[in-house]
């Protein structure tokens, strides 16, 4: 019996408000779809059965390096931070899985795995940390890590990620992340060939361990915190990373790493076209590694690289990328913008599956480019809302996510129990 974080009677009233209108809505554009030779029900039970990891990292407020200015009800711990995912994931019913981050959320994992399946919650990939030293630690990361010139630090973070891996293996995680801040920030002040071997052989240790059913995903990121050179630069370094390593190795894309205006919707369907595309941190950004709310800024980016997506997917029913957000929430109450960057990840999906893909492919072969271009916007123009909202109500989720969250009172609950939290810290968590 999964137990519910918000009593469900309040769900319940905020969505009696709401639901003939939104029967309407949905009839409506099941008409105007059936129109374009598309079930509305089809593409709801897809909206269904997608899921979207939360970042544990993401539900406390975030930071810049100038400042951090923590909010009501922080999360104290990471059972806190699991109560907060239980909120996410009962009204978006889209959210059933937790991204954690060691050692941030480190704790015991028996403890951790009944705390999450008491919401009904699982873990999704594991995230190892060598780009922070640790307390207690011998050797620090300030020089790098897995592709550190010092052997024992190297060794250490080797072994940090085994450790990740058996924590993993405890909670239910199928996959380890790897992300690594290593490079340098004068040119001269590393070999870049000794370094990326070094980071290679350390990463050959990692992967040797992994169990046989698991995946390892290395995420690229162009600079921070090195600001010269950076190992896993480009998503060409990490394709070379993963074809290094073996089948169980795959590339993850934080649509943050980027420099600004680069395709990465052609990224990913390379990626995916070369058999080592794993998954995705969704987030959004301006200028560099923002980790703003996912479709806040450039929706229509994120739509493309679904339509990338969808067109593997059409092609390859086993592919299975893993979806997670990875954002910092800074002047936003987190679970409201992990509630909304879910759905709206979730719509890019629902947009992209409304694609006419024979008549797109025709008119590309025909060079015929408007028409080609025109079968995007079309989807992309749709308001698929109806379609995300029926998928929450009829999971028991709610219809108008906001207005069921303030109405649940949840952060002025938390707020009572959890103390304030002193001003003055910085940095992402
Ligand atoms: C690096 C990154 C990585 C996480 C960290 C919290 O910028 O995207 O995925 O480990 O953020
Ligand atoms: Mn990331």
């Amino acid at each position: 019996m999964t137990d519910h974080i918000i009593d469900p009677s309040v769900v319940e009233a905020e969505n009696a408000k709401l639901s003939t209108d939104l029967r309407n809505d949905y009839d409506s554009l099941g008409e105007r779809l059936d129109r374009r030779g598309i079930s509305i029900d089809a593409i709801k039970n897809k909206v269904a059965a997608f899921n979207i990891a939360v970042p544990s990292w993401g539900v406390g407020t975030g930071g810049t390096r100038f400042a951090r200015f923590p909010g009501k009800g922080e999360p104290r711990d990471i059972f806190d931070k699991i109560e907060d995912c239980a909120v996410i994931s009962q009204l978006t019913q889209a959210t059933n899985t937790v991204s954690l981050h060691i050692p941030w959320d480190r704790a015991d994992p028996n403890r951790l795995k009944q705390a999450a399946s008491r919401f009904g919650l699982g873990f999704d990939a594991i995230n190892s940390n060598t780009f922070a030293d640790e307390k207690g630690k011998l050797q620090s990361y300030k020089y790098g890590s897995l592709s550190a010139a010092d052997a024992a630090t190297r060794q250490q973070a080797i072994e940090h990620n085994l450790e990740c891996i058996d924590i993993g293996k405890t909670i239910g995680s199928k996959a380890l992340t790897v992300w690594i801040g290593d490079g340098s920030n004068f040119p001269g002040q590393v070999n870049f060939a000794r370094q990326f071997e070094h980071y290679l052989d350390s990463m050959k240790t990692v992967y040797s361990a992994l169990p046989d059913d698991w995946r390892i995903f290395t995420e690229h990121k162009m600079y921070e915190p090195a600001f010269y050179s950076t190992v896993v630069q480009d998503w060409g370094t990490n394709y070379l990373i993963a074809k290094e390593l073996g089948d169980k190795a795959y590339c993850l894309v934080d649509l943050g790493h980027h420099a600004p205006n680069v395709n990465i919707e052609m990224i990913v369907s390379r990626l995916a076209q070369f058999g080592k595309l794993g998954g995705f941190h969704f987030n959004d950004s301006k200028y560099g590694d923002d980790d703003l709310d996912a479709g806040s800024i450039d929706p229509f980016r994120l739509f493309l690289v679904f339509n990338e997506l969808v067109d593997v997917e059409s092609r390859d029913a086993d592919f299975r990328p893993a979806h997670m957000l990875d954002q910092s929430h800074n002047v936003t109450d987190p679970i409201e913008s992990l509630m909304l960057s879910a759905s709206d990840v979730q719509r890019s999906y629902a947009q992209a599956l409304l694609v006419n893909r024979n008549e797109l492919s025709a008119a590309q072969d025909a060079n015929d480019v408007l028409t080609a271009a025109q079968h995007l916007r079309v989807a992309y123009r749709t308001d698929v809302e109806p379609i995300l909202a029926m998928s929450r109500f009829e999971k028991g989720g709610a219809i108008d996510l906001l207005a069921t969250y303030r109405a649940s009172a949840y952060r002025a609950q938390v707020a009572q129990i959890r103390p304030e939290v002193a001003v003055g810290s910085s940095g992402i968590v």
